[in-house]
């Protein structure tokens, strides 16, 4: 993951400061691409330990077409709470203490940050108790799920550009059309959070599967990490679906940028060495992507360093 570190560290040193729409602050590069040549080993950070489990939720959760967080939280998966809260505590339906602003006020005021928690709490109990409740305020609006499955056209029907994309490499390896993407500016007003990462495309040459990612705005220390192992974890399902070796994953970044208040953990990753790649296992019994389960997918040999801790900006 040298890439990875190398990255921090170009924009620790020619990062312009830049605000950004959290108050949070950021330095920012604009523009920058990293390759990870996936027979070389998973690439999972081992610098600082990363949640495996976490990323593979997700990417299920983007596979099955599904935008509400309720599932994700029976996984007890919780990277995207704060982004359904935010439309629950805007809503009128909501009676509680004033949650403005709460992500950065959540930081900086400990008296608030006990009631957030309070709040939040309560929040995720009745996503997980009440279908009714999860349907309206747990959902993201058409986000990943929704744009990959189910686009939506004007003729009031609907396009799979998952299912497509897999047909179209199976069919037509060399096409220069396999391509999926999750910006639809019809509804980007309607996204908790217009997508981040916008659109791929599959690449095969000498019976390997390669995939370049385009990512408009990359959290470098938060969101990245999940980001390559996403992408890198569905070329391999990918590629095994299409019965097709891997070959890499292009990560492509345009708002590239280290948040103000990751600077201190940033620095401490980058004072550690980077440890063999760990390897990926899919259970060999279940042959579609499509019905694969937490439990089918895990990682092995992997001994990170230990979790660095950093506050999300909301
Ligand atoms: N907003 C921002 N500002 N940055 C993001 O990376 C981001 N990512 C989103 C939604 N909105 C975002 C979805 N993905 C975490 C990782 C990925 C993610 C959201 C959150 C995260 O907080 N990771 C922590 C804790 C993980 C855990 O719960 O154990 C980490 O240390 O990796
Ligand atoms: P923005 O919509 O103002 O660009 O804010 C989105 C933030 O979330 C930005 O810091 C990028 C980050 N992000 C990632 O890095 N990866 C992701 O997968 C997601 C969803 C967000």
């Amino acid at each position: 993951m040298k890439q990875y570190l190398d990255l921090c560290e170009h924009i620790l040193h020619n990062g312009a400061t830049k605000e950004d729409r959290t108050g949070t602050g950021t330095l920012s590069v604009f523009g920058h691409q990293m390759r990870f040549d996936l027979t070389e080993g998973f690439p999972l950070m081992t610098t600082k330990k990363t949640a495996f489990r976490l990323i593979v939720s997700e990417l299920l959760w983007f596979i099955k077409g599904d935008t509400n967080i309720r599932s994700l939280l029976q996984d007890n998966n919780h990277i995207w709470d704060e982004w359904a809260f935010a439309q629950w505590v805007a809503s009128d339906e909501y009676a509680g203490p004033d949650m403005s602003d709460f992500g950065r006020r959540a930081q900086t005021d400990t008296e608030f940050a006990e009631v957030y928690k309070i709040e939040m709490q309560s929040f995720q109990r009745k996503v997980i108790e009440s279908p009714e409740f999860a349907e309206k305020y747990g959902d993201l609006g058409p986000v990943y799920g929704k744009q990959w499955r189910s686009w939506a056209t004007t003729e009031g029907g609907t396009i799979d550009q998952l299912k497509n994309v897999i047909e179209s490499i199976k069919k037509n390896p060399d096409s220069r059309r396999h391509l999926v993407t999750a910006w639809n500016p019809e509804f980007i007003d309607d996204m908790a959070l217009p997508p981040c990462h916008i659109m791929f495309q599959f690449y095969v040459a000498d019976g390997k599967l390669s995939c370049q990612l385009y990512q408009r705005s990359a959290d470098v220390f938060l969101g990245v990490p999940f980001n390559i192992a996403s992408y890198a974890l569905l070329t391999q399902l990918i590629a095994r679906e299409c019965n097709l070796e891997v070959g890499d994953f292009v990560h492509t970044t345009g708002d590239t940028h280290l948040y103000s208040n990751h600077l201190s953990q940033v620095q401490e990753q980058l004072a550690r060495q980077p440890k063999p790649l760990p390897t990926l296992k899919i259970n060999e019994e279940v042959k579609s992507i499509f019905d694969l389960k937490l439990e089918d997918i895990t990682i092995e040999g992997y001994d990170p360093h230990p979790r660095i801790k950093a506050p999300v900006a909301v």
